[in-house]
């Protein structure tokens, strides 16, 4: 009657959990750094790959066109993702299909006028649809290029009509533990949260995604609904989300509360700190055997560096 072990870096480090020390020593034993590793793991989960096209089809966004980088194809990016509610591999995307999808509805509250709830058709109708190209980088040091659709989180603050003292807004995944057999692990604190500042949430750069890959999003990459923030590792970017909170704390996130030391609530992506246990200044990405250099906010500065000057550290100081 073991569903889920208690990993042993998680055991031994006392606490100390670390995405990119059990990465490593997974990808040690793929052969990952060798370059078979994906092709690897993709004959290990031969999930059945929802094909629903997404309708109408959204238009791109101009200015999200060209990340400057080839879009990761989808055979690899859909079979290689961090989900931790459905395991703490890379492979969960199998798992992860045991999710519904179906009537799920968003509640919306805290320091709001009204709090209400919504289904996410109903949502999407309200906010509209676009199609943007763009970079992820995951603290890791892996990366994608990932055609998303989705919507401006900045619609999703005017639909909630945040009170003028709400500081922050909050973001929470589902719970369920006959779904999700790793949320039954009480050495995570479920369920996933994470946090941004109002002018985060605002800045054109934060993304609300349904869709990728001209489909309705796969279940492996957080459906139906999801948060993308470009500028920032990718444990920021929460998946399938059901609850939406205004608010005046500044909220904890999931990896935070297990390390606050290693992630920070800012997480800006920032060659110039390297992790505790590696570097920061390179990355991988997930369709290439070379490292490329990594850019501070992760190439968006022109957008988002406004928002954290005179921050050290662009906000964390993390274990210094
Ligand atoms: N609910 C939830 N959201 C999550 C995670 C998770 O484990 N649970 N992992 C995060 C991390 S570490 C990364 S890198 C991205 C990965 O997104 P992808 O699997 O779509 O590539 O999702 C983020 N969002
Ligand atoms: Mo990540």
């Amino acid at each position: 009657m073991i569903y889920h072990r208690k990993p042993d870096w998680l055991i031994r480090e006392n606490l100390v959990t670390d995405e990119t020390l059990f990465l490593n020593r997974r990808n040690l034993m793929a052969g990952f750094g060798a370059g078979t590793g994906l092709a690897m793991l993709g004959q290990a989960v031969d999930a059945a790959v929802p094909e629903a096209p997404f309708t109408p089809v959204p238009s791109l966004n101009a200015g999200f066109a060209d990340a400057g980088r080839r879009v990761t194809v989808e055979s690899i990016t859909s079979k290689y993702n961090n989900f931790y509610e459905f395991g703490s591999s890379k492979r969960i995307s199998a798992e992860a299909q045991k999710l519904s999808t179906d009537d799920w509805v968003i509640q919306i509250d805290g320091m709001v006028d009204k709090p209400f709830q919504i289904g996410i058709e109903d949502l999407i109708k309200r906010t509209g649809i676009e199609e943007r190209i763009v970079r992820h980088r995951c603290v890791e040091a892996w990366s994608m290029v990932v055609p998303w659709i989705g919507f401006p989180m900045a619609k999703l603050v005017a639909l909630a009509k945040p009170q003028s003292g709400a500081k922050y807004i909050r973001f929470e995944t589902f719970m369920d533990t006959k779904v999700a057999k790793e949320q039954k692990a009480a050495w995570y604190p479920w369920p996933y949260v994470e946090g941004f500042t109002m002018a985060e949430a605002t800045n054109e750069l934060a993304f609300m995604v349904v869709g990728a890959y001209g489909k309705v999003l796969h279940k492996q990459f957080g459906a139906p609904l999801r948060v993308h923030m470009p500028w920032k590792f990718g444990f920021k970017s929460i998946k399938s989300i059901v609850k939406v909170t205004f608010t005046d704390k500044r909220p904890v996130g999931f990896w935070e509360s297990l390390q606050k030391k290693e992630y920070g609530f800012w997480a800006n992506v920032n060659p110039a700190v390297d992790h505790r246990r590696w570097t920061q200044a390179t990355e991988k990405p997930l369709d290439s055997d070379d490292r490329i250099p990594t850019q501070i906010f992760n190439g968006y500065g022109a957008q988002v560096a406004h928002l954290y000057d005179g921050m050290d550290d662009l906000g964390d100081r993390l274990w210094r």
